[in-house]
C-alpha cells in the first residue's frame, strides 16, 4: 500500500534530515504562524513552561543557556525567578500560606540523566528549587521533606527568610474568616500556578524544574506533586520531559509526568501524551472533574504539548527565537 505522505510522515522525515533542515519543512508546508501545541518541531533551545509567570521564566532560561550555563542551570535560574517575585501568589516568596498561615514550599529539579533532588515542606527558605538541586548535586538522596530539608538547607549555606508578604497575609485572614464548619479542606479554586519548565539545549540535553508553595489553605503538612519525581515533573533523556500544575492528589495518583513520558516513549506526541494522562484522570472520575489539572510535555526532538482538564491553562513557550505565551488545549470530556 503506498504510504501517505502526510504531515507527521512529513515531519518525520524532515527530522531525520538534520537541525539545520528541521524548521524548513514547516515553514515549506505551511504551517501558521502560531504554532499549535505538538505539531512542530523546534529547534534547540526550546524552553516550555506553564502559565504566564513562565514568560519571565523562559527568558532567564535562554541567557542562562546564551551565557554558557548548562541545561540545569538554565531551568534552576528560570524557576527561581518566579520564586523571587512576590507577586506570584502560588511559589515561593509570596506563596500563599496554607491552613495554619505557614509558608511551605515544594521544589525538585531533573535532568537528563536521570539525576534529581526534591524538597518538600521547606519552610523560610525563599529558593527551594535551589535547595533540591543541593539534595541532587551532594547527596545520594533524592528527596528531603520538612525540618530536616530546611536545616540541610542553612548547613548548605541558604538562609533563613519571611517568606510572608502583606498580601498573602490579608489573603489568609479573609480566608479563615470565610470557613465555616461544614469545610471539608476543598481547597480555594485559582489559587495553584505552579512552575514546571522544560528546557531542550543545543546538545539534546533536556532538564526540568519544578516549584510551588501548594495549595493555598491545605492542611499543614501537605506536600502535593510538584516535588515527588514522576508526579509533578519527570525527565527522561531518552525520551523527553513533563510537568505537571493543578491539583496535586490527582496528579500523584496518576504518576502524571511520568505517564506522560511513558505515552512518548510508546510512540505519541507530547499532545496527545498530556491529553492521555488527563484523560486517565476523567476516567477515574467516570467522566466528570471539577478541579483543574494540566500538563506541559517535550520530547527530545523539540516537540511540545500542553493540555489541561478545564479551560484557563496557559503555557509559555519559547521556540526559534519567540517567547509567547499560549492557551493549552482543554480535554475535559462531556
Ligand atoms: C500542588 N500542584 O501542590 C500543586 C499546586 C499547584 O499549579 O500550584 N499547581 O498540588
Amino acid at each position: 500500500m503506498e504510504r501517505k505522505m502526510n504531515r507527521r510522515n512529513f515531519m518525520k522525515k524532515a527530522a531525520g534530515l538534520g537541525a539545520t533542515l528541521i524548521n524548513l519543512p514547516r515553514f515549506l508546508a505551511g504551517y501558521p504562524a502560531e504554532q499549535t501545541a505538538g505539531e512542530p518541531l523546534y529547534r534547540p533551545p526550546v524552553v516550555l513552561s506553564t502559565w504566564g509567570h513562565g514568560i519571565p521564566a523562559n527568558a532567564r532560561a535562554v541567557k542562562t543557556l546564551q551565557d554558557g550555563g548548562s541545561v540545569l542551570d538554565a531551568v534552576e535560574a528560570a524557576v527561581m525567578v518566579v520564586e523571587n517575585d512576590p507577586e506570584v501568589r502560588s511559589v515561593g516568596y509570596g506563596g500563599l500560606q496554607d491552613e495554619e498561615g505557614k509558608v511551605t514550599l515544594d521544589a525538585c529539579i531533573m535532568d537528563w540523566n536521570w539525576r534529581c533532588g526534591s524538597v518538600a515542606a521547606l519552610e523560610n527558605i525563599k529558593n527551594p528549587v535551589a535547595v533540591a538541586r543541593k539534595v541532587m548535586e551532594i547527596t545520594d538522596h533524592v528527596m528531603l521533606v520538612g525540618e530536616g530539608a530546611k536545616t540541610f538547607a542553612l548547613r548548605t549555606g541558604f538562609k533563613e527568610e519571611n517568606l510572608l508578604t502583606d498580601a498573602a497575609r490579608t489573603w489568609w485572614l479573609q480566608w479563615k474568616r470565610s470557613l465555616s464548619s461544614k469545610d471539608d479542606w476543598l481547597m480555594p479554586e485559582d489559587t495553584h500556578d505552579t512552575i514546571g519548565l522544560l528546557a531542550l539545549d543545543e546538545e539534546g540535553k533536556m532538564a526540568c524544574a519544578c516549584t510551588t508553595s501548594g495549595l493555598a489553605g491545605k492542611i499543614h503538612g501537605r506536600v502535593g506533586d510538584s516535588p515527588i519525581i514522576g508526579a509533578g515533573m519527570y525527565v527522561d533523556g531518552e525520551v523527553g520531559g513533563a510537568a505537571a500544575t493543578g491539583r496535586g492528589e490527582e496528579v500523584i495518583w496518576t504518576a502524571g509526568s511520568h505517564l506522560v513520558v511513558e505515552n512518548m516513549r510508546r510512540g505519541m506526541t507530547p499532545q496527545q501524551a498530556c491529553e492521555d494522562a488527563l484523560q486517565r484522570i476523567i476516567h477515574i472520575y467516570h467522566g466528570s472533574v471539577d478541579f483543574q489539572v494540566g500538563y506541559i510535555g517535550m520530547n527530545v526532538k523539540g516537540e511540545v504539548g500542553a493540555a489541561s482538564l478545564k479551560p484557563g491553562f496557559q503555557y509559555a513557550l519559547y521556540a526559534d527565537g519567540k517567547n509567547a505565551l499560549y492557551d493549552g488545549k482543554t480535554v475535559m470530556a462531556g
